[in-house]
């Protein structure tokens, strides 16, 4: 599909996926709203956004003539599996940024998500079958892009990111819980993704030996990040991890980056990977799902663009290593993601959300076309982090 086509798509379908009173899981839901302490009484629930990983939900309440609006959304339990330690992160950062930002003259209501705690003062709602539930006010007046529109967003969104970055640069990084263990440890990713060619456990290995070929000739590559990490080259920092372009909400008016969301992987990590995971969703030609890899490369003035709005939102704060690394973390996260996408494929899309057979297959896919694009681009990928960081 065309990319641009795509914001487009998204917003009509989450137009049309009204689902009536009637319907028991409204009603449950409902039973579970109540249990928040918002405002008002509730007038529509709708399916939102196109995360891959949480039910994702815009509510709606009406209180004396005066309407608000609220996310409501189901966290994945088998993805997370220690909500408590989920939500203490997701508060305690909350609450800082929130600090920060008040302190610099911004608006914390816009700029920063809030945690809504249920009435009896708990950050989540677990229900009789175990299913957990948070809320925050929905941020009007702004957008979340599954497409780079234009690289004037894509700037933006950079900056966006690394200011998240500089504004938890003295965060205490050792209070924080990885709340997924590993989670850009790509050595570790490569080991399982052997350990799921090996256990073949849907019979899917022999149709996909392209691609774990194109794996294999790289394993050398896995653990350059890690390492240098533990040769004390790169230092740890409190990292978003999950920094896709759809992560961060622009203002509707500005264009600019509002409000970095989605903080279940926010977590001890490495600058390159929020810069690389970025890179890797944004500056792809193609979707990160497009069934036809011809369509796929790393457009070039993108990159560009990404690099100068991250390090201006940075703030000088990044090292003269992490600055020349910059391509690496684009390039390995991009094996990385394309690695995730064809295990969980091997082992029966049991992680990332499918829509369609095949579609991990297809992400797996774009996410290698896209790496080799990058080998192909290397030298200029270096020559622009030089040319922008003078
Ligand atoms: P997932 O982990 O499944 O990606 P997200 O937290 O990213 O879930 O939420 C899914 C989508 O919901 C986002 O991409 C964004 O469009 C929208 N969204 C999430 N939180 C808010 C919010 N507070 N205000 C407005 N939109 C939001
Ligand atoms: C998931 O939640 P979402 O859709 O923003 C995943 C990321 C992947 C991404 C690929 C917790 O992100 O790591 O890069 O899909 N999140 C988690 O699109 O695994
Ligand atoms: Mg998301």
């Amino acid at each position: 599909m065309d990319k641009k086509k795509r914001n487009t798509e998204i917003t009509q379908n989450v137009n049309c996926n009204i689902r009536q009173d009637t319907d028991p899981y409204i009603s449950d839901d409902n039973a579970r709203i109540r249990q928040f302490a918002i405002e008002g009484t509730v007038t529509e629930i709708r399916e939102y956004g196109s995360g891959h990983i949480n039910r994702t939900k815009r509510v709606e309440t009406v209180q004396h003539g005066q309407r608000r609006q609220y996310i409501f959304q189901q966290i994945n339990t088998q993805v997370f599996q220690d909500v408590d330690r989920l939500m203490e992160n997701i508060t305690n950062v909350t609450a800082y940024l929130r600090e920060k930002i008040a302190a610099q003259g911004g608006d914390p209501s816009r700029e920063a998500l809030q945690v809504i705690p249920t009435k009896d003062g708990k950050s989540y709602y677990r229900d009789a079958d175990a299913g957990c539930y948070r809320m925050y006010p929905f941020i009007t007046d702004a957008i979340s892009l599954d497409a780079v529109e234009k690289p004037q967003d894509f700037y933006e969104s950079a900056v966006a990111f690394g200011n998240f970055q500089a504004l938890l640069s003295e965060y205490p990084v050792e209070t924080l819980h990885e709340t997924i263990p590993d989670f850009h440890h790509t050595a570790k990713r490569f080991q399982t993704f052997c350990q799921a060619v090996e256990a073949d456990a849907c019979g899917r290995a022999a149709q996909v030996q392209p691609e774990i070929a194109f794996l294999m000739e790289r394993e050398s590559e896995m653990g350059v990040l890690v390492k240098l990490f533990e040769q004390k080259e790169l230092p740890l920092r409190v990292t978003h991890n999950d920094t896709k372009l759809n992560n961060v909400l622009m203002d509707r008016k500005t264009g600019k980056g509002l409000c970095v969301i989605d903080l279940d992987t926010v977590m001890p990590g490495l600058s390159l990977y929020d810069f690389g995971d970025a890179v890797r969703f944004g500056a792809n030609t193609a979707a990160e799902d497009a069934t036809d890899t011809a369509g796929v490369s790393l457009d070039l003035e993108l990159y560009r663009q990404y690099v100068a709005g991250y390090l201006k939102g940075c703030q000088g704060m990044l090292t003269q290593n992490e600055r020349e690394l910059l391509p690496v973390g684009a390039k390995l996260m991009t094996l990385e993601c394309g690695m995730r996408f064809l295990t969980d494929y091997l082992c029966g899309d049991v992680y990332f959300r499918i829509h369609r057979k095949q579609q991990n297959l297809d992400r797996c896919r774009t996410q290698f076309a896209l790496a080799a694009d990058m080998e192909r681009k290397w030298e200029e990928m270096q020559e622009m982090i030089s040319r922008c960081s003078l």
